[in-house]
């Protein structure tokens, strides 16, 4: 399978995130793409450099007030205080129920918490060059396989899913799936669905597409009873006005092992195919491993071969995204695994 690489993802390099009252070190590190990319090429496989895409594909998906924010985020820390290029950026304020989101704040910390949900994604100096040339790893994905090739992976972080059209959080500041559908509904095709296969909800891509007919997001998550991102994900969100019925989250409790698991991915493929799919656009979170240390999931690595069989076999175009997957020493085995997976069985 292709493989696009992010060549500039390490840019992105988060030092601390708030975890029960403490700051703990990031678990979203570049080494999880660096395995992933090593696994590949000792198997004999290799990547590609992305094609550059204008910002305004990135227009479909994000506000332009968002983008402003991000590419500007890193310029106006510093201005705080110089001695802000030590440390990274994270919101501690945000409007809830009552507030305003409408004014755009000229504070720096108050325009944080306007375009964020969580105070564990921090933002760093090299935030937006690595998110912007993520996108571009996702949209060449997407125009491989517009142009002819049956799958291409996306293999870039940070992660995309948790980010909406105007917010970052749980890792995520582009929503690079998203912008692999869109582009995907842009050139023409009529129908694409989203398999979100992270073990976190992917809050952000639901919310881009909820109330679209042409996107069918499908999910299979930890429950959000329980789970991040908690306030999203729930079975009976299931789409509004014209996308009402282009919505499935299918949460699963926490401790769900691979046979649990795979009759959901079972039951979300059968929708995907009922709603008549021209394109697939794949989720790839391998934090449902059993070794991940922020979830709690139990797939073992030779399970990740079928899942990329499993998907395959859906027949469908398929663009997958690299998301989430904390286990970091056996992350690229997993991931090269679903890819193996999906090449083993012939369209
Ligand atoms: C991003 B993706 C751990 C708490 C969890 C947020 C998790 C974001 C997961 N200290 N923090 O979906 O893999
Ligand atoms: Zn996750």
């Amino acid at each position: 399978m292709i493989t696009y690489y992010n060549e500039l993802h390490a840019l992105h390099q988060g030092r601390l995130e708030m975890f029960r009252g403490a700051l703990v070190p990031c678990f979203e590190v570049p080494a999880r793409v660096d395995h992933v990319r090593d696994e590949l090429l000792r198997r004999g496989g290799g990547t590609l450099t992305p094609k550059a895409f204008p910002d305004s594909a990135l227009l479909g998906v994000h506000s332009a007030r968002y983008l402003d924010f991000l590419q500007h985020a890193w310029d106006d820390w510093l201005a705080l205080d110089p001695a802000n290029a030590g440390r990274d950026a994270l919101p501690s304020v945000w409007p809830i129920r009552g507030m305003r989101s409408d004014f755009l704040p000229d504070n720096f910390s108050a325009r944080m918490g306007l375009f964020s949900f969580d105070a564990g994604t921090p933002l760093t100096s090299g935030t937006w060059a690595a998110a912007r040339a993520g996108a571009d790893c996702a949209l060449s994905a997407a125009h491989s396989v517009l142009h002819g090739e049956r799958a291409a992976f996306a293999l870039t972080r940070p992660p995309g899913h948790h980010a909406g059209a105007d917010f970052f959080g749980g890792y995520c500041f582009l929503n690079n799936a998203a912008l692999a559908a869109q582009s995907l509904c842009d050139a023409g095709l009529q129908r694409v669905a989203v398999l979100d296969l992270d073990y976190h909800h992917g809050n952000g891509t639901q919310s881009i597409f909820y109330e679209r007919a042409d996107v069918f997001f499908a999910s299979v998550h930890g429950d959000p009873r329980t789970e991040y991102p908690f306030y999203l994900g729930h079975a009976d969100e299931t789409g509004a006005g014209a996308g009402l019925g282009c919505n499935l989250n299918l949460p699963l409790a926490r401790g769900s092992d691979f046979v649990t698991w795979s009759a959901a991915l079972e039951h979300a493929l059968e929708k995907i195919a009922a709603f008549g799919a021209d394109a697939l656009v794949v989720s790839l979170g391998l934090d449902t491993f059993a070794g991940d240390p922020i979830s709690g999931f139990s797939l073992q690595s030779a399970d990740y071969l079928r899942v990329g069989q499993r998907l395959a076999a859906a027949g469908l175009p398929t663009v997958l995204v690299f998301e989430g997957g904390y286990a970091v020493a056996e992350v690229g085995v997993n991931a090269v695994n679903v890819l193996e997976g999906f090449d083993t069985i012939s369209p």
